[in-house]
């Protein structure tokens, strides 16, 4: 039984300390820690002989936690994964690792250094049912070569108060991994394409945005980034390949009828749409973890790759011109 510490008990946290308590087998919470009290309190409500920590090393550090799972605002994941680095235990990261590139080669020059793979980032669409699917179609190549990649990320509402490079590391960023692993390839050019803003939207930031891709191999993908659409969560990929074309299928729903007009629900909240991606995710890193072994879900230099490509989107959205991605050759350590 793997016992896992939980750092930052926000909305996501607390739903990852339900999943691992009530949902995922050979792995339980032991301890939790939240600059708000309160947060902590209320991760452990209903997970009896769970502790709080006083502060975040005296987590990680704790010899009755064997693995850490991190959720903290995105500004503390890199020094977090570090220390859990330095004292030799499994982490699991949400996405973005680390905000900067900098940050995220630290971690990667720092698990080279341990000679154990103890990272995992928490990219879950890569544990979507859907995603998978499409994946398999596409490697089967009956449709010949993929082509183009036209993608929609829509949020009915988030932060207020984020900032324009928010849009990348913190929603954008799931395609730029999800579209690596699904066209097994790597970006080398980014742009960023900005229409006029939705009167609702926040001023400090542009949006709808579009995030144009381009792969080693030439495929071009597009995303458009609309994150207070107003009218719900939708997570929409299609890929154009050489024969014909595919989609990423969409939540069961079903649709009905009646007085002249047909009806479908759409999901307003991401953490249900990808509910069933989490519990996949969460089960085999556990299941890894109890064999001694890393899952081979995303690691750290998947989360390295991400920074760098998210960085340069940046830089891409401030210049508002096509930008080369910067990416070093692979270490063997990840081959
Ligand atoms: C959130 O953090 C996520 O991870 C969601 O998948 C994404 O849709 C949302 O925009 C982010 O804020």
């Amino acid at each position: 039984m793997i016992r896992v510490g939980l750092l930052g008990c926000g909305a996501i946290g607390r739903d990852h300390a339900r999943r691992i308590h009530e949902s995922i087998a050979g792995m339980d919470i032991v301890a939790v820690y939240d600059v708000f009290e309160e947060g902590a309190k209320k991760a452990i409500e209903n997970i009896p002989g769970a502790k709080i920590c006083a502060t975040s090393d005296e987590l990680i550090e704790s010899p009755d936690v064997d693995a850490i799972v991190i959720c903290s605002i995105d500004s503390t994941h890199e020094p977090l994964v570090l220390k859990c680095i330095e004292v030799g235990k499994p982490v699991f990261v949400e996405k973005p690792m680390a905000d900067t590139p900098e940050g995220a080669k630290r971690i990667v020059d720092a698990e080279i250094a341990c000679g154990k793979k103890l990272v995992q980032v928490g990219f879950m669409r890569r544990y979507d049912v859907g995603y998978r699917a499409l994946k398999e179609h596409l490697d089967s190549k009956v449709q010949g070569e993929p082509l183009i990649a036209h993608c929609a990320h829509r949020n009915p509402t988030n932060n207020p108060e984020m900032p324009d490079s928010m849009v990348v590391t913190g929603t954008l960023i799931h395609e730029i991994d999800v579209m690596s692993w699904l066209l097994d390839d790597y970006f080398v050019k980014a742009q960023m394409l900005v229409p006029r803003s939705s009167v609702n939207s926040p001023k400090q930031i542009h949006d709808p945005q579009i995030m144009v891709l381009t792969t080693s191999k030439g495929i071009i993908v597009e995303v458009e980034a609309f994150i207070f659409c107003k009218y719900g969560y939708e997570v929409h990929c299609e890929i154009i390949s050489e024969t014909g074309t595919a989609k990423l299928p969409q939540p069961m729903s079903i649709e009905w009828s009646s007085d002249a007009k047909t009806h479908k629900n759409i999901m307003t909240d991401w953490k249900y749409r990808f509910i069933d991606a989490y519990d996949v995710e969460f089960q085999a890193w556990a299941d890894a973890l109890n064999e001694g072994k890393h899952s081979g879900g995303p690691d750290a230099w998947d989360g390295y790759k991400a920074a760098v490509t998210a960085a340069t989107v940046i830089k891409a959205q401030e210049s508002g011109g096509i930008e080369e991605i910067p990416l070093p050759e692979k270490p063997s350590f990840y081959n």
